[in-house]
């Protein structure tokens, strides 16, 4: 269990630290069920819960500089997870130079507010994720050399700044294609011979780097029907990494969930409870345990009216972490992929926005900061044996 807090301010004490509100009352106009926090329901089965997070010098949106959206990470959050700031991405502008400043105001503040923080990601293998400078690396007349010194030097720079601060890493995430089934190809693996050859350098690197630290891969497959193949794919994976003896300690469940079709059977959106009860049981039989790094709604198939479709949001949420909770042993960390609907990403993602236009309403807070059904079915569920 990753429950010790660690004194970490002085590694950070460099890192401008953030105001935000006072307030640490739950936030909560619905709240019926349990008392406490969400982290404090969690921490009653030894398992932290958390959310995303985003930092934007203007103090918007999914921002611990956001004063609403701070005040409710910490009414509830133990735990927190910086959405996009510490990928490729932002944190690498070229092959020798890295910008820690908008990770290290997410770790100052973390530290500064008492909660803990997860590592998202050290390596997300997909091109369109790749920063561009290293999508047309020249890797030069010793390409594995070249590649493995930058993957390895990355993984070592990042993990050490944020150690003793970050103890659970997802250090690879999504790297299966979802159409070609098999893992997926970048510059860095064509330099290194095979994606499976920097997949393995990523965890093993991580592992010499943080010795104690969690280490996860992380993905996307869920429990509805049409998740059963990347499911599968998925298994492959994992059962790969454990034969040649990768050190990864737990699989991510994303747990980005989806009403894109209901069933008439429970009014709720369709989901394959044996299927994703077989898969979870040898996700767990091989030895992995489990994190739910990601978790929100999509609520596409639901009608407009608002009351309605914050009932089956809740429904469904908590359908979901009663499966989950059934795997308690295994289970540890629990984040939402953002706390509020205006903040969270569904609102702009093509796949999820509704045909209506309306809001996605699938975190558990509302737009107004006020907490939804959602949010008492997730505290129920929390501490529910
Ligand atoms: O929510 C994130 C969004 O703001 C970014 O544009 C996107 C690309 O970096 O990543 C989103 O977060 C993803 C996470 O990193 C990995 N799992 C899926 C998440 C939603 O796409």
């Amino acid at each position: 269990m990753l429950t010790q807090r660690r004194n970490v301010l002085g590694g950070l004490t460099a890192l401008p630290l953030i105001g935000c509100a006072q307030s640490v009352m739950p936030m909560g106009g619905t709240a019926s069920g349990p008392s406490g926090s969400l982290d404090e329901l969690a921490q009653t089965r030894g398992r932290r819960f958390g959310s995303a997070v985003a930092w934007n010098v203007q103090g918007t949106g999914m921002s611990v500089s956001n004063p609403e959206y701070a005040a409710v990470l910490k009414a509830e959050c133990g735990v927190i997870v910086a959405e996009n700031e510490m990928k490729w991405q932002k944190l690498r502008p070229s092959v020798d130079s890295y910008d820690f400043t908008a990770g290290d105001a997410i770790a100052s503040w973390a530290v500064e507010h008492g909660m803990e923080l997860r590592g998202h990601v050290l390596l997300w293998h997909r091109p369109e994720w790749f920063p561009d400078w290293l999508n047309t690396h020249d890797f030069g007349a010793a390409p594995a050399l070249e590649a493995e010194r930058i993957l390895t030097d990355h993984i070592q720079t990042v993990a050490r700044r944020y150690e003793g601060v970050i103890t659970s890493w997802d250090v690879v995430n999504e790297a299966i294609d979802h159409d070609t089934r098999a893992p997926i190809e970048t510059s860095l693996s064509r330099a290194m011979g095979s994606p499976e050859a920097v997949i393995d350098l990523a965890f093993r690197t991580a592992r010499e780097t943080l010795p104690n630290a969690q280490l996860v891969y992380n993905d996307y497959m869920s429990w509805e029907p049409a998740h059963a193949r990347h499911c599968e794919d998925v298994l492959r994976l994992l059962e790969g990494m454990k034969a040649r003896g990768v050190p990864c300690d737990a699989l991510g469940i994303q747990s980005h969930i989806e009403m894109f079709a209901l069933d008439p059977s429970t009014g709720v959106g369709r989901y394959d409870e044996a299927g994703w009860r077989r898969f979870l049981d040898e996700v767990t039989g091989m030895g992995y345990r489990l994190v739910i790094t990601e978790f929100d709604v999509k609520d596409k198939a639901l009608p407009a009216d608002i009351a309605l479709r914050d009932a089956k949001v809740a429904e469904y949420t908590r359908r979901y972490f009663e499966l989950m909770l059934d795997y308690d042993v295994y289970l540890d960390d629990i984040l939402a992929w953002g706390m509020v609907d205006a903040h969270n990403w569904l609102q702009y993602f093509e796949y999820a926005t509704r045909a209506d236009g309306r809001e996605v309403r699938g975190t558990p807070y509302a737009s107004d900061y006020v907490a939804k059904p959602m949010r008492d079915a997730l505290a129920e569920t929390l501490t529910a044996v």
